[in-house]
């Protein structure tokens, strides 16, 4: 693979030279053509960036329509300061910038926006034309998904009723809940039937295999997990060195030239953020890149909102009596709850009790409404123990209908002590079959 630069200005192509070839990359530099035409020699699919340079619109103009029409699918940088006078046909595939902005940023940014404008010129004209879109996220849905979601969203040029999100679940986690509902962001709840109403799906955050039940058709995959090979997409855009989905839609947004507002901003500036423990793990250059052009589009006040949801006074009457009670076996930490109001204080709860020294797995468990919810965390590092194949699952949620108690295990749906008692019995057993 090489690059071929088209270059007027000496200067430049001095500068140019000094950057790439210094850097050990296969270069190859064209003559000055004053009527558009390029060397009929080049084989496009050898051709890993095309770079314009010119200060005459006129020229670049024709140079820009021979590439267009022979240098399909090449990623294409053009450096003009007449952006301006460059037709709106050519902004959908070439990433342009002036020469001023390139020295004053970061040039490898900027090569990897004109690769990334050649995907978003293949979805913008897949989904084009699509009477509604479904945005699919994780069964329970995460910051990551649902901030890379609004963003697809406004990538597409579309609104909630044209390309909704969507889950077969629904959001658990008490900062998640947060952040949907101070972001006032809507998901539906999707199911095998609904999401047939849909023209087209795109999946992000995730790939299909991971879906309880993936749709049949897919028409676009983003994500930044390892990749899978067992399914089909129409377009992918897997980029597994990413530490976050959000970070390849902030590139996506970038080469659609829109505008990010402080919702969206604080959206994925969250969802860089959990996904990797604010940048201390698992991240790339572009991750930073992402989180530093964020950071002041977002909303600071609202971020520290959704990272320490408010606990009510009744959560607080619930966490003291949990707390009296709780009971330690084996590393493993039951907390029970009893009834609770929201159900969003089980996680939270099990959250926190993971914290408790010599803790490896949290087991808290309430009554809410007429079900018995567990939810249960465990540390990362307790996963090898049992040979999960690990990944970002450090969570599970079950839910048990009261009537379930009485029907298996002959229980009285109104002893709470004693399906507590139940609970454990079944997950030490579990966990040590496991082992
Ligand atoms: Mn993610």
């Amino acid at each position: 693979m090489r690059s071929v630069f088209y270059v007027e200005d000496d200067f430049v192509a001095g500068l140019l030279e000094q950057y790439f070839v210094g850097n050990g990359n296969n270069t190859l530099f064209l003559k000055r053509s004053p009527n558009g035409n390029l060397p009929q020699d080049i084989d496009a699919s050898s051709i890993d960036l095309f770079l314009a340079q010119s200060e005459d619109p006129e020229n670049l103009l024709g140079i820009l329509e021979t590439a267009r029409q022979r240098y399909r699918k090449v990623p294409m940088l053009v450096l003009t300061s007449h952006a301006d006078r460059v037709p709106e046909k050519y902004k959908s595939f070439a990433h342009i910038v002036s020469l001023p902005e390139l020295l004053e940023s970061n040039f490898r940014w900027h090569i990897r926006l004109a690769k990334t404008m050649r995907l978003v010129e293949t979805v913008k004209k897949h989904f084009e034309a699509a009477e509604s879109v479904l945005i699919l996220l994780q069964d329970d849905p995460d910051p990551d998904a649902i901030a890379s979601g609004l963003a697809l969203r406004q990538v597409l040029g579309r609104n909630k009723q044209t390309a909704p999100l969507g889950s077969y679940g629904r959001v658990t986690r008490p900062e998640n809940i947060a952040m949907v509902k101070l972001l006032e962001i809507e998901i539906e709840t999707v199911t095998m039937n609904t999401i047939k109403n849909f023209e087209r799906i795109a999946v992000v955050d995730l790939q299909p295999p991971h879906l309880a039940n993936p749709p049949k058709e897919i028409d676009l995959v983003i994500d930044h997990h390892p990749e899978q090979f067992n399914y089909k997409s129409h377009i992918k855009d897997i980029r597994p060195s990413y530490g976050a989905t959000s970070t390849i839609l902030v590139e996506y947004l970038s080469c659609t030239n829109s505008s990010i507002g402080t919702r969206l901003a604080t959206a994925l500036l969250y969802g860089i953020k959990s996904d990797t423990f604010a940048l201390s793990r698992e991240v790339n250059e572009w991750d930073v890149q992402a989180f530093s052009y964020l950071y002041p589009l977002a909303n600071q006040n609202l971020m520290r909102r959704i990272e320490r949801p408010e606990l009510p006074p009744a959560a607080l009457d619930a966490l003291s009596t949990a707390l009296k009670n709780r009971r330690v076996i084996d590393k493993v930490a039951f907390v029970n709850l009893g009834r609770v109001e929201r159900d969003d204080l089980i996680p939270q709860m099990a959250d926190f009790s993971l914290s408790f020294e010599g803790i490896e797995w949290a087991v808290v468990s309430g009554l809410y409404g007429s079900n018995y919810v567990i939810s249960v965390r465990v540390l990362k590092e307790a996963f090898g123990q049992i040979g999960s194949a690990g990944g970002h699952a450090s969570m599970a949620k079950a839910i048990i209908p009261v009537s379930q108690f009485e029907r298996n295990w002959d229980i009285d749906p109104r002893n709470i002590r004693q399906m507590d008692r139940k609970v454990q019995q079944l997950f030490l057993r579990a966990l040590h079959s496991g082992r």
